[in-house]
C-alpha cells in the first residue's frame, strides 16, 4: 500500500483509509486501461497515405455493459461502507467530554465548558484555534458557525464535517496518539480561507490533567 496519508491517530481511521484505498485501486486500474487503450489506438490508427476515416455509430451493447458496470460498483461501494459510515455519523458513543466549536471567517473558535460540564457559566473557557483531548477519549465536537459555511477537517483523525450556520452539528472522534495535528478549514469561505488553521492537541492523561489544571486552576 502507498504510505502518502498522514498517520490515522484514530479508531475509526483505518476503516476510511480501506475504502480510501479501494476506491483509489479501482480508479487507478480504469485509468491505466482507459490510457492504454488510447495509446494503443493513437498508434494503430495513426495516418496513412490513402487511408480514409470511417463514420462509427457506437456499440449499444458496450455501452449497457460499461454503464451497469459503473452503476453496479457505485452500489457496491455504497452497501459494503455503510456500517463505517453510520458508525461514524449516525451512532454517537456516549462521551462527558464536551467541545463547542464554531467556525468564524477565519478561526475555529473552541469553547470549554469548564469544570462544571455546563456550556454559558462563568468557568466557560473560549480560545481561537486550540483543541485540547486527553488520548484514548471518546470526544464531543458541537459544530457550529458563525457566518458561511466552514468544514472542520482533521485529516489525522480522517474527519469531516461541515459546520453550518444556524445549525449544530455533533462530529465524535477518538485519538489513539498523544501529539499536535492540523485543523485545516476544507470548504473554501472566504479570502482569509486557506489561513484558517488551527491545532488539535492530544494529550496522555496526565498531561490533559495538567492542562486542565492550568486552565481552571481555581476548581
Ligand atoms: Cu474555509
Amino acid at each position: 500500500m502507498l504510505d502518502w496519508l498522514p498517520p490515522n491517530v484514530s479508531t475509526f481511521g483505518g476503516d476510511i483509509d480501506k475504502f480510501f484505498y479501494v476506491i483509489y485501486y479501482i480508479t487507478l486500474v480504469v485509468f491505466v486501461l482507459v490510457a492504454a487503450t488510447m495509446v494503443y489506438f493513437l498508434i494503430k490508427y495513426r495516418y496513412k497515405e490513402g487511408r480514409k476515416a470511417k463514420y462509427y455509430h457506437g456499440n449499444n451493447t458496450l455501452e449497457i455493459i460499461w454503464t451497469s458496470a459503473t452503476f453496479i460498483a457505485m452500489i457496491v461501494l455504497a452497501l459494503v461502507s455503510r456500517p463505517v459510515w453510520s458508525h461514524i455519523k449516525q451512532e454517537l458513543p456516549i462521551s462527558n467530554i464536551v467541545v463547542q466549536v464554531t467556525g468564524k471567517q477565519f478561526n475555529w473558535e473552541m469553547l470549554y465548558p469548564g469544570p462544571d460540564g455546563i456550556f454559558g457559566t462563568e468557568d466557560d473557557y473560549r480560545i481561537d484555534n486550540q483543541l485540547h483531548v486527553p488520548e484514548d477519549r471518546v470526544v464531543h465536537v458541537v459544530l457550529k458557525s458563525e457566518d458561511v459555511i466552514h468544514s472542520f477537517f482533521v485529516p489525522s483523525l480522517r474527519l469531516k464535517q461541515d459546520a453550518v450556520p444556524g445549525r449544530e452539528i455533533t462530529a465524535w472522534f477518538e485519538a489513539s496518539e498523544p501529539g499536535k495535528y492540523e485543523i485545516p478549514c476544507a470548504e473554501l469561505c472566504g479570502f482569509g480561507h486557506s489561513g484558517m488553521l488551527g491545532y488539535l492537541y492530544v494529550h496522555t492523561a496526565d498531561d490533559y490533567e495538567n492542562w486542565v489544571k492550568q486552565t481552571w486552576p481555581e476548581s
